[in-house]
């Protein structure tokens, strides 16, 4: 049993020494937030590194995802997932926009093409799929829907932070993705988040928004907000760009390694990879069988934590049994089978930059004794 608790994830944090030359920077230009030098040098970089065109910077992924809703002028309903972390959906209540939940696909937890097209009513103006643990949805197939249905399409990519799909960012697909830099997420700016778009025009829609609707000093375009990110957030994100080849090498390294050592215990389910893609690790969802494996998922997570291994199960309960949301259309358990029963099944295990083997070696010995 580990000596001192292990928590599902921790987050990257560069050297301070590092970090306090940026701080010294910050001191000397008393320039703190409001466009400084460290967010438009983060925007370009992101757009270096992720292989996007635009990018707008915000205060956290939430507020993006609400200000990307008011970006396209989404209202009426949207087809979303119950399966995700509750911003996501959160985020249309915000917006006055009624959330229409659709079933999960099991293969990668995220929309269930197959089952949107059910969904759409007259006021129907956008799907807001999440690529759930950084799985890429399918984007062709929603791209072909929001097309014959003209519909807008946000994705939540709010895990997806470097996943791409052949050559392509996966925040490419759709009219709008959303990223989050929350402290928990593989690139963190402590909290931070961001639009990806694909037009100078959208950009600059959008960085009015996050600036009160601000065009110029005397001229508001619209009711905007204030969600920009600050110069603290920028410079950190600048920073930890710097470590990200690492970062992902070794998550990919413990991703290997989980699955090695779990790959023979009955009743433990992987996802398999989808094909042409590079993930980036940011999860390690398990799914568990109660009747193969002999005990619960609960069970499991009551097991590890009672020795100091803290898993979690994202993402239960769904959110669509969560009130202000569990009496609207297709909310109930009948039209989310496959949802209902993964968020019963899933127990994410710790991963993070630091964990070392003999660790991950001790929480699946846990499991193993377990089953
Ligand atoms: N869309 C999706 C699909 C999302 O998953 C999220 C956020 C959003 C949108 C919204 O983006 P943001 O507005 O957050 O940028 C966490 C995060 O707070 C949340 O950002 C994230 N998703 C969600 C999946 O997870 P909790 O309640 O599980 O976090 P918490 O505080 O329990 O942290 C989990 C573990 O991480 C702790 O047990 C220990 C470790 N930890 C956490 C923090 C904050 C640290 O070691 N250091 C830290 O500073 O929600």
């Amino acid at each position: 049993m580990p000596q001192t608790p292990i928590y599902v994830t921790r987050p990257f944090l560069p050297p301070l020494d590092e970090f306090e030359l940026y701080l010294k920077e910050i001191w000397q230009n008393k320039w703190l937030t409001n466009k400084g030098q460290f967010h438009e040098k983060l925007e370009r970089a992101l757009c270096d590194f992720l292989g996007v065109k635009h990018i707008c910077l915000f205060a956290n992924g939430t507020l993006a995802l609400i200000t990307a809703l008011q970006a396209l002028d989404i209202h009426g309903e949207v087809i979303t997932t119950p399966f995700s972390f509750v911003a996501t959906t959160h985020s249309l209540w915000w917006n006055g926009i009624t959330p229409v939940f659709c079933d999960i696909e099991e293969e990668t937890c995220n929309l269930d093409p197959h089952r949107i097209e059910a969904m759409i009513t007259p006021l129907t103006s956008a799907i807001l799929p999440v690529h759930v643990y950084g799985t890429p949805c399918n984007t062709k197939e929603i791209g072909r829907i929001a097309k014959d249905h003209n519909l807008k399409i946000i994705y939540d990519a709010a895990h997806a932070f470097g996943v791409k799909q052949g050559d392509s960012s996966i925040c490419n697909a759709g009219d709008l993705s959303i990223l989050s830099f929350h402290a928990t997420k593989i690139f963190n700016t402590f909290e931070g988040g961001a639009i990806v778009c694909h037009t100078q025009e959208m950009k600059q829609r959008i960085d009015y928004l996050k600036n009160f609707g601000f065009a110029d000093e005397v001229t508001v375009i619209g009711p905007g907000i204030n969600a920009k990110m600050n110069e603290l957030q920028a410079a950190f994100g600048l920073l930890h760009l710097k470590y990200m080849d690492e970062i992902f090498k070794e998550r990919e390294e413990i991703n290997t390694l989980y699955r090695k050592e779990l790959e023979n215990v009955p009743g433990i389910r992987f996802f398999s990879d989808l094909k042409n893609t590079n993930y980036n690790r940011s999860y390690m969802p398990i799914f568990v069988k109660k009747d193969k494996f002999g005990h619960s998922r609960d069970d499991l997570y009551n097991l590890l934590k009672s020795k100091n291994v803290f898993s979690r199960r994202y993402f239960y309960p769904l959110i669509s049994s969560f009130s202000p949301y569990n009496k609207l259309i297709g909310a109930s358990s009948e039209n989310l089978p496959v949802a209902e029963r993964i968020a019963n099944e899933v127990l994410c295990l710790p991963i993070y930059n630091g964990l070392s083997s003999t660790e991950i070696k001790e929480i699946c010995q846990l499991v193993i004794n377990y089953c």
